[in-house]
């Protein structure tokens, strides 16, 4: 068992509990030299007691309950300690510190659930796992972070590990075989196999790109003409006078971003400067940005007025978007219809939503739209498996490559030992993903140091 790691779990901040945890050689002994039981002195596995927490010079610090939780059936595998103390700052900080008096180390970033992967309770897509969990802020984040941690990643690379270990003996049987002059080897049955396995990969980093935007959301971007309602639209999205509005054209001169949760999805909305072809500089610049933020947006909204006709920006805007991800809102419907409908949809080959900033018409409806576009609204189809993690991602894809050659030295009949350089690397890359046989530090050093100290 490994020397004896301490921090705080809980936020350090005013709070009704807050907890400390030890794990490691002493954390029984440590757990023990600074509580007094008010109930009973036995101290019993993984049942809360009732009693004191004293310092290293026996002054009181806390009431407290507290746990002993024997390894190898805790969190980290090795013995631990809990402390529940109230949560104030000082208590919790003095417990700390108690610990750390002791002969207890501070524990690092991430530590606790690096030491379950390192005792072999978790694989590595599980602690990434407990990352995203402890970071989701939205039901879907926290539904895919959840699906990962009960083992949906590790079953799929599991089997996509079993399916190369398959080939890798297909392929073993082909290089003996081929020793022996006299027998063909049969390459049929390993192109398929790769095929299947290929397929199986291909899935799981298609899923990457719903993965991302679970992990990050949608990159959104209001852009339109200067007046036509791109800051009303983010106010009435808000319920908040978050962006200047005024009738004067090109009130917005920078960029805002705000977040939204839209049906358990984190929106990412930004307004623009409205876009005009001006001689003002400063608004020029604004211009400029707001196309260029709209070229790695994951969707554009286009916000046009549908009180007057279109004019040559408007056209720009049509071209610009044509090819994208969008929604487009005919705005200020109160008012008289002078808007060419028919130019829009032909430009753009989709049907406007209509709507009344002043009014606040038209915002469920846009909202909605946002949904269905990357999930058909429903939170359930969040039970596919996907890949949010873009360390997972760039294996699968290294993997995915290796296999190509694979297949193609196959197809092409090159020698199989050197088709087998390729299997291995693919399989070795798979592995990487669970984190088994795994020597890379400064990997595992890059997923841990994203935790916070306590997890
Ligand atoms: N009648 C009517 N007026 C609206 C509507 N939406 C916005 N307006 C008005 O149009 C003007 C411009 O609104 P903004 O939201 O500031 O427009 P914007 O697109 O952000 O403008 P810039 O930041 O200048 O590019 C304001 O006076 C709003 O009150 C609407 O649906 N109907
Ligand atoms: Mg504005």
């Amino acid at each position: 068992m490994e020397d004896t790691i301490c921090a705080i779990s809980t936020a350090i901040s005013k709070s009704g509990i807050g907890i400390v945890r030890l794990s490691g050689r002493e954390a029984f002994e440590l757990g023990k030299k600074h509580f007094k039981s008010k109930t009973n002195s036995n101290i019993e596995n993984r049942k809360l007691m009732y009693g004191n927490f004293y310092d290293n010079d026996e002054n009181l610090i806390d009431e407290v309950l507290i746990s002993f939780i024997r390894g190898p059936k805790s969190y980290t595998t090795e013995d631990m300690v809990e402390v529940y103390s109230h949560g104030s700052i000082v208590s919790v900080k003095k417990i700390l510190e108690s610990f750390l008096h002791s002969g207890a180390r501070m524990a690092e970033r991430g530590e606790f659930t690096k030491r379950a992967f390192l005792n072999g309770r978790i694989d590595l897509t599980k602690a990434e796992a407990v990352l995203d969990l402890i970071n989701s802020e939205t039901e879907i984040e926290h539904r895919s972070a959840l699906n990962q941690l009960e083992g949906s990643v590790t079953r799929e690379i599991g089997k996509i590990l079993d399916d190369l270990t398959d080939l890798n003996v297909l392929m073993e049987a082909s290089i003996n075989f081929s020793e022996d002059d006299e027998i063909e080897p049969d390459k049929s049955s390993l192109i398929k196999k790769t095929e299947e396995v290929l397929d199986e990969i291909e899935i799981l980093i298609e899923s990457h790109k719903r993965g991302k935007i679970i992990k990050n959301g949608i990159k959104t971007i209001i852009i339109g003409k200067p007046n036509v309602g791109k800051s009303s639209l983010l106010n009435n999205f808000l319920n908040e006078n978050r962006a200047i509005v005024t009738d004067i054209p090109g009130t917005t001169r920078d960029v805002i971003e705000e977040f939204l949760d839209v049906d358990g999805l984190s929106v990412k909305i930004v307004d623009t400067a409205g876009i005009r072809l001006t001689e003002d500089l400063v608004e020029k610049i604004g211009v400029e940005k707001s196309l260029d933020l709209s070229k790695n947006a994951d969707l554009i909204i286009a916000i046009f007025d549908g009180s007057k006709e279109l004019e040559k920006e408007d056209y720009m805007i049509l071209d610009h978007i044509r090819d994208k991800e969008k929604i487009i809102v005919v705005n200020k419907t109160d008012l008289d219809l002078k808007i060419n409908l028919e130019e829009i949809e032909k430009r753009t080959g989709s049907k406007p939503i209509f709507a009344s900033m002043s009014e606040r018409k038209g915002i469920k409806e846009i909202l909605d739209s946002i949904s269905s576009l990357f999930f058909s609204g429903k939170i359930e189809e969040m039970d596919d498996l996907v890949i949010t993690s873009s360390r997972q991602e760039n294996l699968l894809k290294k993997a995915y490559f290796s296999l190509k050659n694979v297949l193609k030295g196959l197809e092409d009949n090159i020698f199989l030992d050197l088709i087998d350089v390729d299997l291995k690397i693919a399989t070795d890359s798979i592995a990487e993903i669970l984190g088994r046989n795994f020597e890379k530090e400064d990997v595992l050093d890059q997923i841990f140091k994203k935790f916070c100290i306590g997890k």
